[in-house]
C-alpha cells in the first residue's frame, strides 16, 4: 500500500486562538520554492503573489551555512513589504541535475527551518516545480529529496510548470503532417497532455503516498485558472491556524479575501460599535462611528493587501477618499449623533451606518484588488479612478439598501449576527455585480470568469 501523505497535522484551534494568531504572532506566509534551473519559479512567483525579485529585498540569512553564488541563495528570505506584506520566500534558485551538493543544500535548509521553535520561522508551505517540458528526467537525487520531503510534515505542492508550452507540444506532435490544426486537434493535445499529467500525478502519488497536491500551471493568459487552481490546492493543505495569513498572502483569488474578510472580522471592533451605539446621551457616537471606520479600513488592508499600499495608504488623505467612496453623508450622521438622547433605541440606525461602512470598504476594497492584478502597484490616480467608479456605479446604493433591510432590532446587538449580515449583503452585491457585468459584457466573456470582469487598470509600462 503506498505511504500516506502526512501533510498537515490537523489541530484544534479556537476561532479566538486563530484570530489572535493572526494579529499577533504570524503575519507573514513563507513559502518555499524549488525546482530545477528554469523551469520557471519566477514567473509564478510573480504571477501568484506579485513579487519582483529585482525590485524585493533579499534578507541574508547571515546565521546559516552558505554556499552557491548567484544573487542569493535559498538561505535568502526574499521579501517585499510594499507589493505583498504577508510573505517571505524561499527560492531554491535552481539545482542541475547531478548536482548533489545543491540537492542537499535544499534538504539541510528544510531540516535547518524545521527546527525552528516558533510556526512563524518554520515552512508554510513548500511549492516543488517541475517542467512538463523539461527533457531532462528525474535524477537519483531528486527522488532522494523526495523520500525525503515525504517525511516531513510540511504541506507540499508539485507544481507542473509551462503547460502552455507542452500542449503546444503535444499538438505540434499530432498535426505534424497537417496543414492547418483544428479545434478537434486541439482538443486531442489536451487530451495527451491530461493524460500524461495523470500519469505523472500517479508517479508522485505513489512515491509520495495518496493525497499529494499535483497541479499544472503556465504563464500565459488564458491558463490563469490554473494558477487559481494551484491557489486552492495550497489552501486545502496549509494548516488552518496558517489559513488566514495565505489568504492575505496569496494574489489570484478574490473570493479568498472577501470571505476571509467577512468571516475573520474582529469581533472586537463590532462590539464596541454595539456598546457605543446603544449608550444613552452619548454625544461621542459620531466619533466612535469614526473610530469604527479607521479599524474597518484597517482590517481590509490587512487582508487585501494590494500591491503598492503601504506606501500610498499611509497618507491621510487616502482614508478621506475612502470615506467619501462609501460614506458622503457620514457628516450629517455625526450631527445626529450628537443630539439624538435615546441610546439603545436609535442604537440600529448608528449600527446600520456602521454596517454600511463595512460592506462598502470590503467592495471597493474587492474591486481594487480585481483592477491591479499583480505586476502593478496601485498609484493614486488609479485609485481615484477606482473611488469614483465606485461612487458613480449604483452599486453603493444597491448595498446601503441591502444594509437598510437586513440591520433591525433584532440583529443589532449581536456581533455573530451582524456577521451574518455583512455575509449576505457582501454576497448579493456581489451577485448584483455579476450580473451587470453579463448585461455589459459578451455572455461567453463572463461565463469564463469566476468573478465580474472588471476592466484592469493599464500595465504601468505598456
Ligand atoms: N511557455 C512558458 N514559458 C515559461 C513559463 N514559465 C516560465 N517560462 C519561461 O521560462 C524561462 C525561465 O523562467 P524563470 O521563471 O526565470 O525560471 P526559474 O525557475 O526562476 O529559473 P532560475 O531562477 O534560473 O532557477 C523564462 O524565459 C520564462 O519566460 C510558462 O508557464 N510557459
Ligand atoms: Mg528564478
Amino acid at each position: 500500500m503506498a505511504p500516506r501523505h502526512n501533510s498537515s497535522p490537523r489541530r484544534d484551534w479556537s476561532e479566538v486562538q486563530e484570530r489572535e494568531y493572526y494579529e499577533h504572532e504570524c503575519r507573514k506566509f513563507r513559502i518555499c520554492i524549488i525546482g530545477k534551473a528554469g523551469v520557471g519559479k519566477t514567473t509564478l512567483l510573480s504571477k501568484v503573489f506579485g513579487i519582483d525579485e529585482h525590485e524585493a529585498g533579499v534578507v541574508r540569512q547571515e546565521d546559516a551555512v552558505r554556499r552557491g553564488g548567484g544573487q542569493h541563495n535559498i538561505y535568502d528570505a526574499i521579501v517585499d513589504e510594499n507589493r505583498n506584506s504577508a510573505l517571505v520566500i524561499h527560492d531554491s534558485c535552481g539545482f542541475e541535475t547531478g548536482e548533489d551538493n545543491n540537492l542537499s543544500l535544499v534538504q539541510s535548509f528544510i531540516e535547518y527551518r524545521s527546527a525552528k521553535p516558533s510556526l512563524q520561522e518554520q515552512l508554510h508551505c513548500i511549492w516543488y516545480c517541475i517542467s512538463l517540458v523539461d527533457p531532462r528526467q528525474l535524477h537519483e537525487a531528486e527522488r532522494e529529496l523526495f523520500r525525503f520531503l515525504r517525511e516531513k510534515e510540511i504541506p507540499l505542492v508539485f507544481v507542473l510548470t509551462k503547460y502552455d508550452a507542452f500542449v503546444g507540444e503535444k499538438l505540434r506532435e499530432a498535426v505534424e503532417d497537417m496543414e492547418e490544426a483544428t479545434a478537434d486537434d486541439w482538443r486531442n493535445a489536451r487530451v495527451a497532455a491530461q493524460e500524461h499529467i495523470a500519469d505523472l500525478r500517479g508517479y508522485l502519488e505513489s512515491t509520495m503516498g495518496y493525497g499529494v497536491k499535483v497541479q499544472e500551471v503556465s504563464k500565459a493568459r488564458k491558463d490563469e485558472r490554473l494558477v487559481q487552481k494551484l491557489a486552492v490546492e495550497t489552501t486545502a493543505i496549509v494548516k488552518p491556524n496558517l489559513r488566514i495569513v495565505w489568504f492575505r498572502a496569496q494574489g489570484v483569488l478574490a473570493k479568498q479575501k472577501r470571505v476571509a474578510c467577512v468571516e475573520h472580522f474582529p469581533q472586537k471592533i463590532l462590539h464596541s460599535l454595539i456598546v457605543s451605539s446603544a449608550l444613552p446621551l452619548n454625544p461621542f457616537r459620531g466619533v466612535k462611528l469614526g473610530d469604527f471606520f479607521e479599524d474597518t479600513f484597517h482590517h481590509c488592508l490587512a487582508v487585501w493587501n494590494l500591491p503598492g499600499q503601504s506606501v500610498l495608504f499611509t497618507k491621510d488623505y487616502v482614508q478621506t477618499m475612502f470615506r467619501e467612496a462609501s460614506q458622503s453623508y457620514i457628516r450629517r450622521t455625526n450631527l445626529a449623533a450628537a443630539v439624538a438622547p435615546l441610546g439603545a433605541l436609535d442604537a440600529p440606525r448608528f449600527i446600520k451606518v456602521g454596517i454600511q461602512i463595512v460592506c462598502d470598504l470590503i467592495m471597493i476594497f474587492q474591486q481594487l484588488f480585481w483592477a491591479t492584478p499583480r505586476r502593478q502597484k496601485l498609484s493614486y490616480g488609479d485609485l481615484r479612478r477606482e473611488l469614483d467608479l465606485y461612487k458613480g456605479s449604483g452599486i453603493r446604493e444597491s448595498i446601503h439598501r441591502l444594509v437598510e433591510g437586513a440591520v433591525n432590532y433584532g440583529s443589532s446587538f449581536s456581533v455573530k449576527k451582524l456577521v451574518g449580515v455583512i455575509r449576505v449583503v457582501v454576497d448579493d452585491g456581489c451577485k448584483i455585480l455579476h450580473s451587470e457585468a453579463v448585461r455589459s459584457h459578451k455572455r461567453e466573456e463572463v461565463r469564463s470568469f469566476d468573478e465580474p470582469p472588471f476592466a484592469e487598470l493599464p500595465a504601468q509600462n505598456a
